[in-house]
């Protein structure tokens, strides 16, 4: 039998072929690895245990994902929107070469968080939606842009995806009260799994503070397209637009025509995975 992991608990699979779910083990040596078999993906099944996992058309670390077409990115006022976050998983999406969506959630508590996203990324590949879970509002639009495919909402914890989840299938899975979140760290939503209604396949995903993008420090500069375009234009061919001279990105972001406070986030980023490469080289 073939089908795909609709959802995993620690040892245990559910895979679906012919409109069912099947409860699946797995083979030793799958379930070591660490990327060994993740919800996404399309598995071979032999008595009841996986045995294979078929190519992947791409594969994300964190929320553990396979098969992606859509990755949609959630944020909203309250919690404070964290864009460190957002631009991690646009560098996913990118590197993967994955459709990317911006929903700003609760838009009926506050309307103007929008423009700022507007402003942050303009001229880059992502639709930017202003939903609200509670009213519905935008979500019918939403709909509309995942149809068809594989999505998976990704977010900090309490944004709200498990509530767009429950308010586009008319679901009540368990939402978080959102003080107990912020004061004691919890998530509400623990495992990923992907809800299927007719033509829609979502992954529903735990919030995370922190998200690696798996990308090498040469890669990084490439997962920015509004950067990547001006790269003829620095002096030096592979320039990563950190310390290089006559360098055009650094020049635009100076001039106030590239977001400064994206710039600075990619600084972060760029130092974390160096440092993460200096530790590699190390051991
Ligand atoms: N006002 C308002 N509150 C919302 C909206 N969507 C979600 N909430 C509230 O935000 C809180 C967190 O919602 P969840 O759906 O559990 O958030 P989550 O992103 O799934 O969180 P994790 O599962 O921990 O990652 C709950 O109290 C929701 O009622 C919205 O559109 N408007
Ligand atoms: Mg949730
Ligand atoms: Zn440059």
């Amino acid at each position: 039998m073939q089908g795909q992991v609709y959802k995993a608990h620690s040892n245990t699979y559910f895979v679906k072929s012919d409109n069912k779910l099947h409860k699946c083990g797995a083979r030793g040596v799958l379930k070591i690895k660490g990327d060994g078999i993740s919800v996404g993906d399309y598995v071979k099944v032999e008595r009841g245990v996986i045995s294979e996992v078929l190519p992947r058309n791409n594969h994300f670390i964190r929320p553990n994902v396979s098969n992606i077409d859509v990755i949609v990115a959630v944020i909203s006022a309250e919690p404070k929107p964290d864009f460190l976050l957002v631009d991690k998983l646009m560098i996913s999406a990118q590197k993967e070469d994955v459709e990317f969506i911006i929903a700003v959630n609760k838009t009926d508590i506050d309307d103007t968080l929008v423009n700022k996203v507007r402003e942050e990324y303009a001229g880059l590949p992502v639709k930017i939606l202003e939903v609200s879970a509670t009213t519905k509002s935008g979500l019918d639009q939403l709909k509309e842009l995942l149809k068809g495919k594989l999505s998976v909402l990704a977010g900090q914890s309490a944004v709200g995806k498990t509530s767009i989840v429950n308010a586009i299938f008319n679901l009540n899975q368990k939402v978080g009260d959102l003080s107990e979140k912020i004061a004691r760290g919890k998530h509400t939503t623990t495992r990923s799994e992907i809800f299927e209604f007719d033509e829609y396949k979502i992954v529903d995903s735990p919030g995370f503070a922190v998200i690696e993008a798996d990308v090498d420090i040469d890669q990084i500069s490439e997962c920015y397209p509004d950067y990547f375009e001006h790269l003829s234009e620095c002096k030096f061919r592979g320039c990563h637009h950190v310390s290089e001279p006559d360098c055009m990105v650094k020049k635009l972001v100076e001039q106030g025509k590239l977001s400064k406070s994206r710039y600075q986030r990619y600084l972060q980023i760029y130092n974390e995975i160096a440092k993460r490469r200096e530790v590699y080289e190390k051991n």
